[in-house]
C-alpha cells in the first residue's frame, strides 16, 4: 500500500519560498507546500489546491521534478511523494494555520532545520534535473538506506 503525496517548492533564479509547518507531520520543519492525495483528485489537482491551502499560491505555470518514496522500518505502508517545481504563481505567500513561509536565498537553504532526505535530492532539484528515489528511514531524524537516481522523464 503507499499514500500518494504531493510537495511545491517555489522557487525562482536567486530564492525559494518554504514554510515552517507549525503542526502535524514535520512540525517544526521547513518544507515546500502538499499534503495527501484525496479520493477522486488528480496528483495535479491536489497539488494545486494544497498550494493554495498552505501558502496562499496559484501555479501559473509548473513541472514536475521528482518521485520520492519514502518508507519508516516499523511501517509497511510507503509515502510516495511527488514533487513540483513553480516558478510563477498569482496570489501574495501568507501565513496559513499549518504553515508560515518565509523567503530563503539559494545559497542559504536550512538543511538543518529540514527532513534530513531533503540535503540529497535537493542539489539536482537546483540544477533543474528530475530524479527518482526511494529512503528507508529508520525514525525521522535517521535515513538508514537511500537510491536516489536522476531520469529523462517521469510518471
Ligand atoms: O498533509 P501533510 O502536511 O502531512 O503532508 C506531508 C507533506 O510533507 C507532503 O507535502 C509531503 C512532505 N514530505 C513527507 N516526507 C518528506 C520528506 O522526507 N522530505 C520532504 N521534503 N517532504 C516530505 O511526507
Amino acid at each position: 500500500m503507499k499514500k500518494i503525496f504531493t510537495l511545491c517548492i517555489v522557487q525562482n533564479k536567486e530564492r525559494m519560498l518554504l514554510g515552517m509547518k507549525k503542526r502535524g507531520f514535520g512540525k517544526g520543519r521547513w518544507n515546500g507546500f502538499g499534503g495527501k492525495v484525496r479520493g477522486t483528485e488528480s496528483i495535479e489537482e491536489a497539488m494545486k489546491r494544497e498550494l493554495e491551502e498552505e501558502a496562499g499560491l496559484v501555479p501559473v505555470e509548473f513541472e514536475k521534478k521528482g518521485v520520492l518514496e519514502f518508507r519508516f522500518q516499523d511501517d509497511s505502508e510507503a509515502l510516495q511523494v511527488h514533487l513540483f517545481r513553480i516558478e510563477n504563481f498569482t496570489g501574495e505567500p501568507q501565513e496559513t494555520e499549518e504553515m508560515k513561509s518565509q523567503w530563503f536565498s539559494l545559497q542559504d537553504i536550512p538543511f538543518e532545520e529540514m527532513w534530513p532526505d531533503d540535503k540529497f535530492w535537493f542539489p539536482l532539484f537546483l540544477e533543474g534535473k528530475k530524479f527518482q528515489g526511494n529512503f528507508l528511514f529508520k525514525d525521522e531524524n535517521t535515513i538508514l538506506e537511500h537510491v536516489l537516481e536522476e531520469v529523462d522523464s517521469l510518471v
